[in-house]
């Protein structure tokens, strides 16, 4: 659900975002993940508070909550990082969620995309709970474009169907602007995501049309409906076969498990998603004629043509948002926070 900031719920708390930081690493380790891990998820799902992307900031510490105690995360397992190979880098994330794994093979993507051109980072057995815009940034400030695709469970019926067969699959991509935030877009390609799907429960509210079926087919705004139902592919057949490629690039394309293989592994435990991820990354100074100044000119008059006719660029909501954390904290619904502190008793 987006929260329109005019209309911030009364009982929100504002928090600095090192304190949160900080309390967020202590609920992880409380939870029996490793210092490192917990630091790095800390730092995924505060700064998915911080965006006011409220579906996958600190309420995902819950689902990762329900996910080790479902039993199937591997808590400590440290990343394997295996010898890059041409412009491809391996992390085996050995069970264990994703955020510490991307962070392990970052500097080598870097390295290998810097020598090669482009670069492929693939991680490979991780539960995946985050969204994919901060890798796509970590990317991006090396002044290097991003693609980033991810399975996860089965939930969404194909265009035409009404069986769940593909994930809620986010396509993300960035491009790096000197001197600006990078460009950056990433949606699932459901019509809502799972998270969101998930917040309209719990909150008892009516899902938007068009986002699933029930169990019978017919169309559904009813979270719990659509959840045993099917969710369905955002822009019809087109977001059917955006939903398809990344189960193929994210899944077959790897060696990693589709989302229907991630959903047989949960086995109705209910835990986090597990599969692979794909990464790839471009840099513009090798792909291009070796005018950088002109390419990133270029890309300037782009978003050029956009905003100045009044049009936004995606990722504008977040930066107004991550501003306005740095000026006044981290807007945390009250009642969020004291369940996340509850999972420290
Ligand atoms: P949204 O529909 O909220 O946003 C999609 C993108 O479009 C964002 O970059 C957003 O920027 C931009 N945007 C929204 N409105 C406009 C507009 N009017 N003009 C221009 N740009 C606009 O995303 P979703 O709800 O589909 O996904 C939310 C998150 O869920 C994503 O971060 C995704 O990675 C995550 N996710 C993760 C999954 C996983 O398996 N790990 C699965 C599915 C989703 P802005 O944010 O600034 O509004
Ligand atoms: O919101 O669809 C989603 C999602 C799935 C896995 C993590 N987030």
């Amino acid at each position: 659900m987006k929260q329109d900031p005019s209309h911030a719920p009364a009982d929100t708390l504002y928090l600095p975002a090192d304190e949160l930081l900080a309390t967020a690493c202590r609920v992880f380790e409380h939870m029996g993940l490793s210092r490192a891990h917990a630091q790095a998820m800390a730092r995924t799902v505060v700064a998915g508070q911080r965006d006011d992307c409220q579906s996958h900031g600190l309420y995902r510490i819950l689902s990762c909550a329900q996910t080790i105690a479902a039993g199937k995360v591997a808590l400590r397992a440290e990343p394997a990082l295996a010898p890059t190979q041409g412009a491809v880098v391996r992390v085996d994330a050995g069970y264990a969620f994703s955020p510490l794994a991307f962070e392990r093979g970052l500097p080598a993507l870097v390295e290998a995309t810097r020598a090669q051109g482009l670069g492929a980072l693939v991680i490979g057995r991780c539960f995946h709970f985050s969204a994919l815009w901060p890798e796509i940034e970590a990317i991006t400030a090396h002044g290097l474009a991003a693609l980033a695709l991810t399975p996860s469970h089965a939930w969404v019926a194909p265009a035409g169907g009404r069986r769940p067969v593909f994930g809620t699959n986010p396509i993300a991509f960035g491009w790096p602007r000197p001197g600006a935030n990078p460009f950056v877009f990433d949606f699932a390609t459901s019509a809502i995501a799972r998270g969101d799907l998930e917040l309209h429960r719990r909150a008892g509210t009516p899902l938007p049309e068009g986002c699933g079926v029930d169990g019978e087919g017919r169309p559904s705004t009813d979270p719990l409906a659509v959840a045993q139902g099917a969710m369905l592919a955002f822009g019809g057949h087109k977001g059917s076969a955006l939903a398809a490629m990344v189960e193929l690039m994210a899944g077959a394309l790897i060696g990693e498990w589709t989302s229907q293989e991630s959903l047989a592994f949960d086995a109705g435990a209910g835990a986090i998603p597990c599969h692979g991820e794909l990464i790839l990354a471009f840099d513009p100074a090798r792909l291009g004629t070796g005018d950088l100044t002109a390419q990133q000119r270029q890309a300037e008059a782009l978003f050029a043509a956009i905003t100045d006719q009044g049009a936004r660029l995606p990722s504008e909501r977040r930066y107004a948002a991550r501003a306005r954390s740095q000026e006044r904290g981290v807007a945390v619904p009250r009642a969020l926070y004291e369940e996340v502190l509850a999972l420290l008793g």
